[in-house]
């Protein structure tokens, strides 16, 4: 039995591990992302139980998704292998020493074919939380039926319906986006957001009164996260907030999913809002100071490594 589970969308990740445009020999580290099973595997390498939902192609860098996954003590026995549509694949190349360049190959492959009967009821029942993102009901229809039904059915068993907003402006405009995810925040329990991804939603202000407009919609936890300047959350109608860890940032792709998994596992640990801050502060940290989205991710005797002072483990 998970105590998290989480469905959405895992592509494989080819990263070049030198700098210039990807050419022929170019050296390269073959990996996978996806901001759902980054969370699982932040919440798995903190000791919990996390379950993984989604389709990848029944391909070689499926299997790369799937056993890497399985290895981090992820619980996949939802995944269903395609044999119609290939994995998604993340390329990202460092086109200088500074910029890093994205494309993705994703549109009508198999992680877009997750649709509503995908969803294992009974184990999202089982749960303590579900999370979803607001990446996954951006990729079809499918998948934003697969994502409203999941929650529905964890409202419905009284289990916490988390949701971090992660708006993709590649992936759909900001109206169909605020309408979807107003909708979502509305049926959450637990709320995560930047403070650009809140304006989709409320109408802005100072980051107490954003978090305060997104809570009156129905959660009784909002989240900002604040990047390098930490997090704040507004729980019950109180603001809290924690600033973050100064680390070097090697690679800020991942951060947010790091700092979800991290504020989970507390709150399943039942830690008090600043604990909760912290310890997603902490795996953000962790996050950052390492290439790819989730290596860096701390155990939980690791915690305490990055504090400046000795709370964070906790
Ligand atoms: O949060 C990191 C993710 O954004 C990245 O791994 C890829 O899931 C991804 C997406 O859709 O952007």
């Amino acid at each position: 039995m998970a105590d998290v589970v989480t469905l959405g969308e895992t592509m494989a990740l080819v990263a070049a591990t030198g700098t210039g445009p990807f050419a022929v020999g170019s050296p390269a580290r073959i990996s996978f992302a996806g901001a759902e099973s980054n969370v699982a595997i932040g919440l798995a390498r903190l000791g919990h139980a996390a379950a993984w939902v989604g389709r990848l192609g029944d391909d070689p860098l499926g299997r790369v998704v799937v056993d890497g996954l399985r290895g981090e003590g992820v619980e996949v026995s939802g995944v269903r292998l395609e044999t119609s549509a290939p994995t998604g694949l993340i390329l990202r190349e460092h086109r200088t020493a500074d910029r890093v360049r994205v494309s993705y190959y994703r549109k009508g492959l198999a992680g877009s074919l997750l649709a509503p009967e995908d969803v294992p009821a009974s184990a999202v029942r089982e749960a303590r939380v579900l999370h979803v993102t607001g990446i996954t009901p951006a990729l079809s229809e499918s998948c934003r039926s697969a994502v409203r039904h999941a929650v529905s059915v964890a409202r419905e068993a009284g289990v916490r319906v988390s949701l971090d907003l992660n708006y993709r402006a590649s992936l759909w405009s900001r109206t169909s986006a605020a309408a979807e995810l107003a909708e979502l925040v509305k049926l959450s329990d637990v709320v995560f957001a930047g403070v650009d991804e809140a304006a989709l939603v409320v109408s802005g202000g100072f980051n107490e009164q954003v978090a305060e407009q997104l809570a009156s919609l129905g959660p009784r936890e909002v989240v900002l996260k604040l990047a390098a300047e930490g997090a704040m959350s507004y729980v019950d109608g109180s603001a809290t907030t924690a600033p973050g860890l100064s680390v070097t940032s090697v690679d800020p792709v991942g951060a947010g999913d790091a700092f979800v998994a991290g504020y989970l596992s507390a709150l399943l640990d039942e830690l008090p809002p600043l604990d909760r801050l912290r310890r997603g502060n902490a795996c953000g940290a962790f996050a950052v100071s390492v290439a790819g989205d989730w290596e860096g991710l701390p155990r939980r005797d690791e915690l305490a490594t990055l504090a400046s002072s000795d709370n964070v483990g906790r």
